[in-house]
């Protein structure tokens, strides 16, 4: 079995992720798990920036392969705001989801363009070693192997994915299923909200479930971990 650590605090991210990696031989481990209390700063202008941030710190700190997901609300009308702010969109240390969709909705009054998207980047850090010689003409069209990305640790290899899913935003929330902003997030192909769907219906498309599918499919193409390793 390979060990992974998911380098988040968010659970709505846990629940989703680990539906996605079931069928994987994988033990995800949490940071807590391993003494580690926070993240470092998401200081990037990116999702994948700051998706390699996070990654970059457990790694450094644990010595484990090691995923993270940065991801975000991005409103048309508000030219991608709240975007890599997402999680502190309302101000304060953030993941105040009931303010944060209170602003949304007060910045989109009387706004008749709706349309959002969230997006999803998931930075995985892995020793070098564990990839096989062709893994490149292996990979999903939206996995890329990086291997001199700034923020990621010298000498470890770095597999990006990305995933967006398109929507638009509500008014009056609805439902009580998964995080965030899914509450104002609507789909007119299944007429409701994502927190109005169960994390397994909103993986079968969200930008989440698209970008970590494509992760799955990368890692099933490493090589076996030592006997004995992680
Ligand atoms: P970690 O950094 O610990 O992973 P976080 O919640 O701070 O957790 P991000 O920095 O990636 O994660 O911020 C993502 C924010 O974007 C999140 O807090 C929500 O406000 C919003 N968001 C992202 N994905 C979402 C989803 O699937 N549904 C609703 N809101 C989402």
């Amino acid at each position: 079995m390979r060990r992974f650590v998911f380098a988040t605090f968010n659970r709505g991210k846990v629940r989703e992720v680990a539906g996605i990696l079931h069928d994987l031989d994988l033990e995800i481990l949490s940071p807590a798990a391993l003494g580690i209390a926070t993240l470092p700063e998401e200081t990037g202008d990116s999702f994948l920036d700051n998706a390699v941030l996070k990654a970059a710190g457990v790694f450094l700190a644990t010595g484990l392969p090691t995923f993270a997901d940065d991801s975000g609300l991005e409103v048309a009308a508000l030219r991608g705001a709240p975007g890599v702010h997402s999680a502190r969109y309302a101000g304060g240390d953030g993941h105040d989801d009931v303010a944060n969709i209170r602003k949304l909705l007060a910045a989109l009054r009387g706004v008749e363009d709706r349309r959002a998207r969230f997006v999803c980047n998931v930075a995985c850090l892995l020793p070098p070693s564990d990839l096989p010689r062709d893994l490149p003409a292996r990979l999903p069209g939206c996995v890329r192997l990086l291997r001199d990305h700034p923020h990621a640790p010298p000498g470890v290899a770095l597999l990006a994915a990305e995933g967006e899913v398109s929507g638009r935003i509500i008014d009056t929330p609805r439902g009580h299923e998964g995080f965030g902003y899914d509450p104002v997030f609507w789909r007119d192909d299944v007429q409701k909200t994502f927190a109005e769907l169960t994390a397994a219906e909103k993986n079968g498309f969200s930008h989440r479930g698209n970008a970590f599918r494509a992760l799955r499919e990368a890692l099933r193409a490493l090589r076996a971990p030592a006997a004995g390793g992680a």
